[in-house]
Parts: structure tokens; sequence; C-alpha cells
């Protein structure tokens, strides 16, 4: 059955088609998600600061140690902006009437029930499609969706958001995008103001986009969320290794790296990294390579940016859409923001 939901080179998706839990699934042509890991690992370990895009952390491990970090008392992201969620879903429907909601980087969708509670209260029917580079955790989510929200009619897509928003099935609109968490974060200028343009290009006039993103704060705030006592993000960070050493039939030992993430200040961001605890060479052997760490070199697995809200206003403006509305929690923690193609 799976087969049948695979895109046809690049051509485009069969639309429609069920996987054998009878969910409709769309494979968007980015899916195919180790043809570009050669490509990023090459890249990545050619020059003398290693680093790695952070969509290859969420394999279905990977998915599900995310959702234990969003449960740790030190990541206040996911928490605060549920609360947020919980109190504007209902007024945020109401402005703009969608008849579908299609979710970027939609994870477990665990947020996105404050949507279908407000749209159960407001005798609202919307169509959902999550999109997601990790299918398990969108059937998963679907599968959760479908025993609570009988009603929710669904379209799961698996994709990479860098580069699948073109091929995106229309649904019918207004649509509200969502792009929640704070993924904007892992983006850095230039790539969220190219993600943001190809979006509003996906967009209709009619469209909307609400943007959750991370404010920036105490450094101690934020160096605690990317170091929770349980160690849930170091052993998100280390599953990269993992992820690498299957995918590549690569030889890392995750007992010769350490989790490091910080606060850096004069960025505004988050950086994580892996750590060499000596020197070592690591071999990936489906793709011949061999990188060599030297004592205390990292990879940069990931950046978090944190913004304030002048500083995203100014971001979606030069992607060419206009601020339209804005939540924040009390304590500045955390931001929405809602937005339109101009
Ligand atoms: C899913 C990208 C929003 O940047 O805070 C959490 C990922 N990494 N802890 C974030 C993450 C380490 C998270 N985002």
């Amino acid at each position: 059955m799976e087969q049948n939901t695979r895109a046809v080179d690049g051509l485009g998706v069969r639309p429609g088609t069920r996987d054998k839990t009878g969910f409709a699934l769309v494979r968007l042509p980015g899916s195919s998600r180790s043809s570009g890991l050669d490509r990023d690992v090459r890249r990545g370990f050619a020059g003398p600061r290693k680093h790695l895009p952070p969509k290859y952390f969420y394999d279905a491990r990977g998915s599900l140690l995310f959702e234990r970090i969003c449960g740790t008392p030190e990541y206040y992201p996911t928490r605060t902006e549920s609360a947020l969620l919980a109190r504007h879903a209902r007024g945020i429907l109401d402005q703009v009437a969608p008849g579908t909601l299609v979710e970027i980087g939609s994870g477990s969708s665990e947020k996105t029930d404050h949507f279908f509670a407000a749209c159960e209260q407001l005798g609202f029917c919307v169509r959902y499609q999550p999109f997601d580079v990790c299918d398990e955790a969108l059937r998963a989510a679907a599968a959760r969706l479908r025993s609570r929200y009988a009603w929710l009619d669904m379209e799961l897509l698996v994709g990479d958001y860098a580069v699948d928003l073109p091929a995106l099935p229309y649904s019918e609109g207004p649509r509200l995008f969502l792009f929640l968490g704070g993924t904007i974060g892992n983006l850095n200028h230039d790539e969220a103001l190219t993600f943001l343009a190809a979006l509003r290009g996906a967009m209709c006039p009619e469209d909307f986009l609400l943007l959750g993103f991370d404010r920036i704060k105490e450094k101690h705030v934020l160096d605690a969320a990317y170091n929770d006592a349980a160690g849930y993000t170091a052993q998100f960070n280390l599953n990269l290794l993992k992820v690498l050493n299957t995918r590549l039939d690569a030889d890392f030992d995750k007992h010769r790296f350490a989790h490091v993430a910080f606060f850096n200040e004069d960025e505004g961001q988050i950086e994580m990294h892996l750590q060499a605890q000596c020197t070592h060479e690591v071999s990936m052997s489906r793709i011949g390579l061999v990188t060599r760490f030297v004592e205390g070199e990292t990879i940069l697995t990931e950046i978090s940016r944190k913004f304030t809200p002048e500083g995203m206003k100014a971001l979606v403006e030069a992607a060419g859409f206009r601020w339209r509305r804005h939540e924040e929690a009390d304590n500045g923690y955390f931001s929405l923001a809602l937005v339109t193609p101009t």
C-alpha cells in the first residue's frame, strides 16, 4: 500500500491514497530523507566548523525524545505556547474562519487540540493537513486525533519544509497555516527569509499564518531549557549519532561525544553541539567518508534563535507578510504572531 503514496519522479503525487492504517498520506518529494543526508554530511563535515541540519534528529526515537523534552520543567516553550493557544484559539479561528489548518512541523499535534476544541465550541468543521518529516509521528498523531475528534478530515503530508512548500496539495481555504513551537528559530536569518518567502508563495491572499516564536530572555532560563536535569535533551542530541550510524553505516560512538548547549548572547541563539571527548576518527562506509575529530571539537547540530517582537515583525515583513495580531505570555517568554500575505 505504501508504495502507492510515493511521489512519481518529482512530477507530483497521487492525492487521496491511504496508508494501511487508513489515513490519507502524501509523500512529498523531500520525504526521501536519506538522499539529502549524503550531501548534508559531506558539506557539513568538510570545513573547520562541522555542522548538520536539525531535521535528522527526527527519526521515530528522536521524535519521541522531543516529546519528552517538552514535558520537562525546564523546557518552558511548549507549555507557554500551549497556554497561549488555549487562550486565543477561539479568537484566531473567528478572525480567520478557516476551511483548512495546515501545520508545518506538526510532530505530535498535541497543541493543535486547542484549535479542534475551539472548532467544536464554534461549530466549525475544518480539515487538517499535518506536515512533518517524521511519518511515524504523523501516523501516531493522526490515530490519536481520530479517536478524539471523529469528525476531523485529515490528510497527512510527509516531507521537508525546506523544499516541499511548492508541492503542498491544495485544500479548501481560507487556510490557517501553523508553524508553532519556535521552529522558525532553527533557521538562520537568510534561511528564515527564504523559507518565509517560499511559504508566502504557496499561500493565497485570503490565507493566514500563525507563527510561534521564542523570545530573548535571561541566559540562565534559556541555558536550563536546553540542559534539562532528566537528560532528555542530551539523549535527543546524541540520538543524531545513532541516526548517522544507521543511515550511513557509520561507527560513531556516543560515549566519545558530549551534549553541549548554551545561549550565545551575541548571536541571540541557542547553539547545540556534540563535542568530541577525545581525538579519534569516524568512518561512514555508505558514503566512503572518514572524518577526524580532535578532542574538544564540536558538531553544531542545531541553532534555536530567540526573538524580540520587533525583530520578528521586521523578519516577516521582509518576507512579504503583514503583521496582523500579536499575543504574548504574561512573562514575555513566548509569542504568537498572526500574519497575512501582503
Ligand atoms: C522543535 C526546533 C522548536 O529549538 O527549542 C528542543 C528543538 N532542541 N530542545 C527548539 C529542541 C532541543 C526545538 N524546536
